[in-house]
Protein backbone atom coordinates (compact mmCIF):
# COMPACT_ATOMS: atom_id res chain seq x y z
CA UNK A 1 0.00 0.00 0.00
CA UNK A 2 1.49 3.59 -0.79
CA UNK A 3 2.66 5.55 2.13
CA UNK A 4 0.26 8.89 2.85
CA UNK A 5 1.24 12.34 2.49
CA UNK A 6 1.40 14.26 5.84
CA UNK A 7 -1.29 17.18 5.73
CA UNK A 8 -0.91 20.40 7.08
CA UNK A 9 -3.20 23.31 6.67
CA UNK A 10 -2.33 26.99 6.44
CA UNK A 11 -3.81 30.03 6.30
CA UNK A 12 -4.92 30.59 2.92
CA UNK A 13 -3.86 34.88 2.77
CA UNK A 14 -3.56 37.05 5.73
CA UNK A 15 -0.29 37.30 8.53
CA UNK A 16 0.52 33.87 8.60
CA UNK A 17 0.65 32.92 5.18
CA UNK A 18 4.04 34.34 4.24
CA UNK A 19 5.50 32.68 6.96
CA UNK A 20 4.23 29.75 7.09
CA UNK A 21 5.37 29.31 3.12
CA UNK A 22 8.76 30.25 4.09
CA UNK A 23 8.92 28.13 6.87
CA UNK A 24 8.70 24.73 5.26
CA UNK A 25 10.83 26.35 2.22
CA UNK A 26 13.47 27.07 4.99
CA UNK A 27 12.72 23.00 6.07
CA UNK A 28 13.64 22.11 2.50
CA UNK A 29 10.01 21.82 1.30
CA UNK A 30 9.08 23.33 -2.52
CA UNK A 31 5.31 23.84 -2.89
CA UNK A 32 3.98 23.78 -6.36
CA UNK A 33 1.69 27.47 -6.93
CA UNK A 34 0.91 28.40 -3.49
CA UNK A 35 -0.73 31.30 -4.47
CA UNK A 36 -4.93 31.45 -4.93
CA UNK A 37 -5.12 27.52 -4.53
CA UNK A 38 -7.32 25.59 -2.19
CA UNK A 39 -4.48 22.77 -1.76
CA UNK A 40 -1.06 22.12 -3.03
CA UNK A 41 1.36 18.96 -2.75
CA UNK A 42 5.41 19.18 -2.43
CA UNK A 43 7.47 17.54 -5.20
CA UNK A 44 10.58 16.62 -2.52
CA UNK A 45 8.52 15.47 0.69
CA UNK A 46 5.04 13.75 1.25
CA UNK A 47 3.57 17.03 2.19
CA UNK A 48 -0.12 17.91 1.23
CA UNK A 49 -0.81 21.57 1.87
CA UNK A 50 -4.42 22.83 2.28
CA UNK A 51 -5.10 26.84 2.15
CA UNK A 52 -7.91 27.64 4.51
CA UNK A 53 -8.88 30.46 6.95
CA UNK A 54 -7.37 30.53 10.11
CA UNK A 55 -10.46 30.44 12.03
CA UNK A 56 -10.47 26.75 10.70
CA UNK A 57 -7.97 25.26 11.02
CA UNK A 58 -8.06 23.87 14.61
CA UNK A 59 -11.63 22.38 13.68
CA UNK A 60 -10.26 20.54 10.76
CA UNK A 61 -7.04 19.42 12.20
CA UNK A 62 -9.57 18.53 15.66
CA UNK A 63 -11.37 16.22 12.73
CA UNK A 64 -8.80 14.85 11.07
CA UNK A 65 -8.98 16.29 7.52
CA UNK A 66 -6.05 17.86 8.17
CA UNK A 67 -3.18 16.00 10.31
CA UNK A 68 -1.74 19.06 11.81
CA UNK A 69 -2.05 23.04 11.45
CA UNK A 70 -0.19 26.28 11.51
CA UNK A 71 -2.31 29.08 13.64
CA UNK A 72 -2.43 31.47 15.43
CA UNK A 73 -2.14 30.79 19.69
CA UNK A 74 -4.96 33.48 19.86
CA UNK A 75 -6.91 31.09 17.54
CA UNK A 76 -6.20 27.99 19.16
CA UNK A 77 -7.74 29.51 22.63
CA UNK A 78 -10.44 30.74 21.12
CA UNK A 79 -11.86 27.63 19.15
CA UNK A 80 -10.79 25.41 22.18
CA UNK A 81 -10.39 22.28 19.79
CA UNK A 82 -9.23 18.87 20.92
CA UNK A 83 -5.98 19.35 19.18
CA UNK A 84 -2.44 19.70 20.88
CA UNK A 85 0.21 22.21 20.26
CA UNK A 86 3.76 21.07 19.01
CA UNK A 87 6.11 23.48 18.35
CA UNK A 88 5.84 27.58 18.67
CA UNK A 89 7.27 29.09 15.30
CA UNK A 90 8.49 32.18 16.57
CA UNK A 91 6.59 34.38 13.91
CA UNK A 92 2.63 35.67 14.14
CA UNK A 93 3.74 37.69 17.85
CA UNK A 94 0.70 39.53 19.32
CA UNK A 95 -1.11 40.19 22.06
CA UNK A 96 -5.02 40.32 23.17
CA UNK A 97 -5.26 43.25 24.88
CA UNK A 98 -8.38 45.11 26.75
CA UNK A 99 -8.13 48.60 25.57
CA UNK A 100 -9.92 51.57 26.97
CA UNK A 101 -10.82 55.40 25.49
CA UNK A 102 -7.35 57.20 25.92
CA UNK A 103 -9.22 59.99 28.12
CA UNK A 104 -10.50 57.50 29.96
CA UNK A 105 -9.27 57.11 33.31
CA UNK A 106 -8.57 52.99 34.01
CA UNK A 107 -7.88 52.45 38.12
CA UNK A 108 -8.16 48.50 37.49
CA UNK A 109 -10.17 45.52 36.28
CA UNK A 110 -13.03 45.96 38.38
CA UNK A 111 -13.66 49.25 35.86
CA UNK A 112 -14.93 47.02 33.47
CA UNK A 113 -17.98 46.08 35.43
CA UNK A 114 -20.97 46.20 33.54
CA UNK A 115 -19.20 47.89 30.74
CA UNK A 116 -20.19 46.50 26.96
CA UNK A 117 -16.56 45.11 25.14
CA UNK A 118 -16.45 44.81 21.84
CA UNK A 119 -14.48 41.46 20.52
CA UNK A 120 -14.06 39.10 18.30
CA UNK A 121 -12.56 36.42 20.92
CA UNK A 122 -15.72 36.22 23.18
CA UNK A 123 -14.64 33.02 24.90
CA UNK A 124 -11.41 34.24 25.99
CA UNK A 125 -12.90 37.84 27.35
CA UNK A 126 -15.60 35.38 29.24
CA UNK A 127 -13.27 33.36 30.46
CA UNK A 128 -10.86 36.66 31.40
CA UNK A 129 -13.75 38.47 32.46
CA UNK A 130 -14.60 35.29 35.18
CA UNK A 131 -11.07 34.25 36.38
CA UNK A 132 -11.63 38.62 37.55
CA UNK A 133 -14.82 38.23 39.50
CA UNK A 134 -16.09 41.04 36.61
CA UNK A 135 -19.27 40.95 34.63
CA UNK A 136 -19.77 42.51 31.54
CA UNK A 137 -21.60 42.60 28.34
CA UNK A 138 -19.52 41.23 25.40
CA UNK A 139 -20.38 42.03 21.87
CA UNK A 140 -19.10 39.55 19.58
CA UNK A 141 -17.94 41.70 16.33
CA UNK A 142 -16.07 39.72 13.53
CA UNK A 143 -14.10 43.14 12.65
CA UNK A 144 -12.75 46.47 12.56
CA UNK A 145 -13.51 45.95 16.78
CA UNK A 146 -11.22 49.06 17.25
CA UNK A 147 -13.90 51.39 15.54
CA UNK A 148 -16.61 50.64 18.16
CA UNK A 149 -16.24 52.75 21.18
CA UNK A 150 -15.96 55.39 18.47
CA UNK A 151 -19.51 54.87 17.16
CA UNK A 152 -21.00 54.07 20.34
CA UNK A 153 -21.38 50.34 19.74
CA UNK A 154 -19.27 49.74 22.95
CA UNK A 155 -17.17 51.22 25.55
CA UNK A 156 -13.87 49.15 25.18
CA UNK A 157 -12.81 46.43 23.50
CA UNK A 158 -10.57 43.33 23.29
CA UNK A 159 -8.68 42.92 20.49
CA UNK A 160 -5.38 41.82 19.09
CA UNK A 161 -2.37 44.32 19.37
CA UNK A 162 1.09 44.16 18.01
CA UNK A 163 2.68 47.20 17.53
CA UNK A 164 0.22 49.23 19.48
CA UNK A 165 -0.54 51.71 16.14
CA UNK A 166 -4.06 50.21 15.32
CA UNK A 167 -5.08 51.31 19.35
CA UNK A 168 -3.47 54.70 19.01
CA UNK A 169 -5.05 55.89 15.87
CA UNK A 170 -8.25 55.09 17.39
CA UNK A 171 -8.03 57.30 21.04
CA UNK A 172 -7.16 53.71 22.67
CA UNK A 173 -5.34 52.50 25.06
CA UNK A 174 -3.97 49.34 26.19
CA UNK A 175 -5.06 47.92 29.74
CA UNK A 176 -4.96 44.07 30.25
CA UNK A 177 -3.20 41.87 28.30
CA UNK A 178 -5.22 38.21 28.21
CA UNK A 179 -2.99 36.71 26.11
CA UNK A 180 0.16 36.37 24.62
CA UNK A 181 0.36 34.45 21.26
CA UNK A 182 2.60 33.67 18.47
CA UNK A 183 1.91 31.37 15.18
CA UNK A 184 1.93 27.32 16.38
CA UNK A 185 2.05 24.23 15.13
CA UNK A 186 -0.58 22.17 16.04
CA UNK A 187 -1.27 18.42 15.68
CA UNK A 188 -4.46 15.87 15.71
CA UNK A 189 -4.80 13.33 18.39
CA UNK A 190 -4.89 10.17 16.73
CA UNK A 191 -2.22 10.37 14.32
CA UNK A 192 -0.81 6.41 12.33
CA UNK A 193 2.47 5.77 13.14
CA UNK A 194 3.48 6.94 9.59
CA UNK A 195 2.30 10.16 10.14
CA UNK A 196 3.89 10.61 13.23
CA UNK A 197 7.20 9.97 11.62
CA UNK A 198 6.67 12.20 8.82
CA UNK A 199 5.98 14.97 11.62
CA UNK A 200 9.20 14.04 13.26
CA UNK A 201 10.73 14.64 10.69
CA UNK A 202 9.18 17.81 9.56
CA UNK A 203 9.54 18.63 13.48
CA UNK A 204 13.01 18.15 12.97
CA UNK A 205 13.37 20.15 10.27
CA UNK A 206 11.68 23.03 12.28
CA UNK A 207 13.88 22.70 15.37
CA UNK A 208 17.00 23.56 12.85
CA UNK A 209 15.54 26.16 11.27
CA UNK A 210 14.63 27.91 14.71
CA UNK A 211 17.89 26.93 16.18
CA UNK A 212 19.87 28.56 13.14
CA UNK A 213 18.03 31.85 13.65
CA UNK A 214 19.15 32.10 17.22
CA UNK A 215 22.57 31.67 16.50
CA UNK A 216 24.98 33.02 14.35
CA UNK A 217 28.61 31.93 13.33
CA UNK A 218 31.26 33.65 13.94
CA UNK A 219 34.71 34.09 12.89
CA UNK A 220 38.04 36.42 13.86
CA UNK A 221 41.69 36.68 14.13
CA UNK A 222 43.62 36.12 17.41
CA UNK A 223 47.09 36.59 18.64
CA UNK A 224 48.29 33.70 19.83
CA UNK A 225 49.11 34.70 23.28
CA UNK A 226 45.43 35.93 23.88
CA UNK A 227 44.10 32.30 22.52
CA UNK A 228 43.74 30.77 25.80
CA UNK A 229 41.55 34.06 26.71
CA UNK A 230 39.55 34.27 23.78
CA UNK A 231 38.48 30.37 23.90
CA UNK A 232 37.35 31.04 27.45
CA UNK A 233 34.81 33.40 26.30
CA UNK A 234 33.37 31.38 23.47
CA UNK A 235 30.62 28.73 24.20
CA UNK A 236 30.75 27.38 20.35
CA UNK A 237 28.70 23.64 19.68
CA UNK A 238 31.59 21.80 21.58
CA UNK A 239 34.72 23.68 21.45
CA UNK A 240 35.92 26.62 18.89
CA UNK A 241 37.59 25.13 16.15
CA UNK A 242 41.02 27.08 15.78
CA UNK A 243 43.55 27.38 12.65
CA UNK A 244 47.09 28.52 11.99
CA UNK A 245 47.03 31.81 10.05
CA UNK A 246 49.81 32.54 6.93
CA UNK A 247 51.24 35.13 9.21
CA UNK A 248 52.95 33.59 12.58
CA UNK A 249 51.75 34.18 16.00
CA UNK A 250 48.50 34.01 14.55
CA UNK A 251 45.22 32.37 14.67
CA UNK A 252 41.40 31.74 13.26
CA UNK A 253 38.70 31.43 15.53
CA UNK A 254 35.58 29.40 14.63
CA UNK A 255 32.90 29.15 16.82
CA UNK A 256 28.87 29.96 17.24
CA UNK A 257 27.12 32.28 19.17
CA UNK A 258 23.71 32.89 20.47
CA UNK A 259 21.41 35.73 19.80
CA UNK A 260 21.67 36.82 23.86
CA UNK A 261 25.11 36.59 24.24
CA UNK A 262 26.22 38.55 20.81
CA UNK A 263 26.74 42.31 21.79
CA UNK A 264 28.23 41.42 25.55
CA UNK A 265 30.29 38.70 23.76
CA UNK A 266 31.60 40.76 20.83
CA UNK A 267 32.69 43.41 23.21
CA UNK A 268 34.39 41.10 25.54
CA UNK A 269 36.35 39.29 22.47
CA UNK A 270 37.49 42.94 21.15
CA UNK A 271 39.26 43.50 24.75
CA UNK A 272 40.75 40.53 24.29
CA UNK A 273 42.84 41.07 21.43
CA UNK A 274 40.36 39.74 18.63
CA UNK A 275 40.11 41.42 15.23
CA UNK A 276 38.86 41.07 12.26
CA UNK A 277 35.63 39.48 13.40
CA UNK A 278 33.25 38.23 11.33
CA UNK A 279 30.02 37.43 11.96
CA UNK A 280 27.61 35.12 9.46
CA UNK A 281 23.98 34.04 9.54
CA UNK A 282 23.71 30.01 9.77
CA UNK A 283 20.89 28.48 7.76
CA UNK A 284 20.03 25.37 9.35
CA UNK A 285 21.69 23.72 12.73
CA UNK A 286 21.31 20.54 13.94
CA UNK A 287 23.21 19.56 17.35
O1 LIG B 1 -9.02 35.42 6.46
P1 LIG B 1 -8.60 34.84 7.77
O2 LIG B 1 -9.74 34.56 8.70
O3 LIG B 1 -7.70 33.64 7.56
O4 LIG B 1 -7.64 35.92 8.45
P2 LIG B 1 -7.92 36.97 9.63
O5 LIG B 1 -8.28 38.27 9.01
O6 LIG B 1 -8.82 36.39 10.67
O7 LIG B 1 -6.50 37.01 10.33
P3 LIG B 1 -5.19 37.88 10.03
O8 LIG B 1 -4.57 37.46 8.76
O9 LIG B 1 -5.44 39.34 10.25
O10 LIG B 1 -4.31 37.38 11.26
C1 LIG B 1 -3.91 36.05 11.37
C2 LIG B 1 -3.18 35.85 12.68
O11 LIG B 1 -2.03 36.71 12.73
C3 LIG B 1 -3.93 36.23 13.94
O12 LIG B 1 -4.85 35.23 14.34
C4 LIG B 1 -2.79 36.39 14.94
O13 LIG B 1 -2.40 35.13 15.43
C5 LIG B 1 -1.66 36.95 14.08
N1 LIG B 1 -1.44 38.40 14.26
C6 LIG B 1 -0.24 38.96 14.62
C7 LIG B 1 -2.32 39.40 14.13
C8 LIG B 1 -1.63 40.60 14.41
N2 LIG B 1 -0.35 40.29 14.72
C9 LIG B 1 -2.33 41.86 14.33
N3 LIG B 1 -1.74 42.90 14.59
N4 LIG B 1 -3.62 39.41 13.76
C10 LIG B 1 -4.26 40.60 13.66
N5 LIG B 1 -3.68 41.82 13.93
C11 LIG B 1 -4.55 43.02 13.72
C12 LIG B 1 -5.40 43.38 14.93
O14 LIG B 1 -6.63 42.65 14.91
C13 LIG B 1 -5.61 44.87 14.76
O15 LIG B 1 -6.65 45.14 13.84
O16 LIG B 1 -3.75 44.17 13.48
C14 LIG B 1 -4.30 45.29 14.14
C15 LIG B 1 -3.37 45.76 15.23
O17 LIG B 1 -2.05 45.84 14.78
P4 LIG B 1 -1.08 46.98 15.35
O18 LIG B 1 0.26 46.67 14.77
O19 LIG B 1 -1.61 48.30 14.84
O20 LIG B 1 -1.09 46.91 16.85
ZN1 LIG C 1 -9.62 34.69 10.74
Amino acid sequence: MAESNLRIAIQKSGRLFDDSVLLLKECGIDLRNVKDRLRTESDNFPLEVFFLRDDDIPQYVEDGVADIGIVGENVVAEKNKHVEVVEKLGFGKCRLSIAVPRSQDYPGISSLQGKRIATSYPHMVNSFLEKNNVTAEIHEISGSVEIAPGIGLADVIADLVSSGSTLFMNGLKEVETILHSQAVLIRNHLLNDNTVQLLDKLLFRIQAVKKAKRNKYILLNAPNESLDKIISLLPGMKSPTVLPLAQSGWSSVHSVLSEDQFWECIENLKSAGAQGILVIPIEKMVI
